[in-house]
Formats: structure tokens, C-alpha cells, sequence
């Protein structure tokens, strides 16, 4: 008998936060997947095959065989997954459109300025001052941002949605900021409430077994 055709997804990646969010929505849709490791230590974005369907060279991609939609780009893979099973995301409102600039504040701003944070200040320490610092400072200041916005909420709108998926893995790697999520107890509170999360724990499992950071 002729083995039967996978319908789910191939999921591209690799052990970051870029990576953890397409894993972690995946894990929460329950959708059937299979995983690719792109070992970008090692150079596997560049490889053309990956680079067919993610032609910037970076994590995740994923493919879907049910509809055959190849995709790079963390948010479009989650704002995709959410549109395809009606799920973490809101319909057309203000809840949508309040889901958008947040998640656009995550795309444009947390992924970007704490993924320089990592590079000077936890891999390249000591080469470059002004940028150690500059990164630093960023990065309090887009955690304060992140503290405000939870004063008077559990999440980041209103319900746990696509928003605190792309934006929780980034907090995971407070260790790698040098940052005390106890400077920030909304925050923080936040953070547990999601690590919590049978599902955020699979999904940061993948593609190597690693348990959720939970700070002192
Ligand atoms: N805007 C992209 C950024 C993806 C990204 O930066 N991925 C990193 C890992 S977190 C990567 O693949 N880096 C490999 C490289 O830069 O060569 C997204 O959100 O998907």
C-alpha cells in the first residue's frame, strides 16, 4: 500500500526565539508537523533548497501540503496559522487591528534591537562600547514599554494571542540581556502565565530538548 500523503506542515528551524515562535503556534493549534532542523550555526540557511522558499536565509519557514503555501517571515507564519484554523487571532475589529500594532511593535522593534542586544552583548562583549550600550539601553526600555502595556492586562491584547507568541520567546532569552525580569513584575508575571503553558513548553522544545528558562 502506497504510504500515505503528509497534509501538514514542514517546520524550518532551529533553537531561537525567531524559530520558537512558529514551534510554539504549531503546539498550540495543534497542528500535525514535521521538523526540519536548519542549523544556522553551521551554515544551513545558506543552502539553496532552503533558500528557494526562504530567500532571506533565515528561520523558521514552514510549507504547508495541504495548501502547498511556502512561507518565510515569523509574523506572516503566525498571522497564516491563525488565519488557517481561526485560531489566536481576532476577526476584522479593533482587537484585530490592536493585535496588528502589537505585533508589528514585536517584528519591527523586540526582535530586532534585543537580537543586537545578543550579538554585542552576550557574543561579542568588550569590542563595541557604544553599541553595548546603546543595545542595553534599548532594551530596557523596550521591556518598560512591554511593563506598561501589562498594568492592566494579562496579556498583551486582551486574550493570549499570536502577540505574546512572538513576543514571549524573545523574553526567554533575559539571561542572554543580561536583564532581571524582577525589575519588571507585570512582566514577569506575564511570562510565567505563559510558561506555564504545556504547549510554549513542547513547542520551546523544539528542535532541541530544552526546558523553559524560569528566572529566581
Ligand atoms: N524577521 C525574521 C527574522 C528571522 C531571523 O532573524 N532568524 C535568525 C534566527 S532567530 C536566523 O535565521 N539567522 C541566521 C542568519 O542570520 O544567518 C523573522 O521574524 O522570521
Amino acid at each position: 500500500m502506497a504510504e500515505e500523503e503528509f497534509r501538514g506542515i514542514d517546520l524550518y528551524t532551529w533553537a531561537t526565539p525567531n524559530g520558537r515562535k512558529a514551534s510554539i503556534m504549531l503546539e498550540e493549534l495543534e497542528l500535525p508537523y514535521r521538523v526540519f532542523p536548519i542549523d544556522i550555526s553551521k551554515g544551513d540557511q545558506h543552502d539553496p533548497e532552503f533558500v528557494a522558499f526562504s530567500p532571506n536565509n533565515k528561520i523558521p519557514a514552514i510549507i504547508d501540503h495541504e495548501t502547498g503555501a511556502r512561507m518565510m517571515e515569523s509574523g506572516a507564519i503566525l498571522m497564516y496559522l491563525a488565519n488557517k484554523t481561526g485560531k489566536l487571532m481576532a476577526a476584522m475589529g479593533d482587537e484585530y487591528w490592536q493585535q496588528m500594532e502589537w505585533l508589528m511593535f514585536q517584528m519591527g522593534h523586540i526582535g530586532p534591537m534585543l537580537g543586537q542586544t545578543h550579538h554585542f552583548v552576550k557574543f561579542n562583549p568588550g569590542k563595541a562600547p557604544y553599541a553595548e550600550e546603546r543595545y542595553r539601553k534599548e532594551n530596557v526600555r523596550l521591556y518598560q514599554v512591554l511593563e506598561n502595556r501589562l498594568q492592566e492586562r494579562d496579556f498583551i491584547v486582551d486574550d493570549y494571542s499570536i502577540v505574546d507568541i512572538a513576543t514571549w520567546p524573545w523574553i526567554s532569552r533575559y539571561e542572554f540581556q543580561q536583564m532581571d525580569l524582577n525589575n519588571f513584575p507585570r512582566l514577569k508575571a506575564w511570562y510565567l502565565r505563559i510558561a506555564e503553558r504545556p504547549a510554549v513548553q513542547r513547542g520551546y522544545a523544539v528542535p532541541q530538548d530544552l526546558p523553559v528558562p524560569i528566572p529566581d
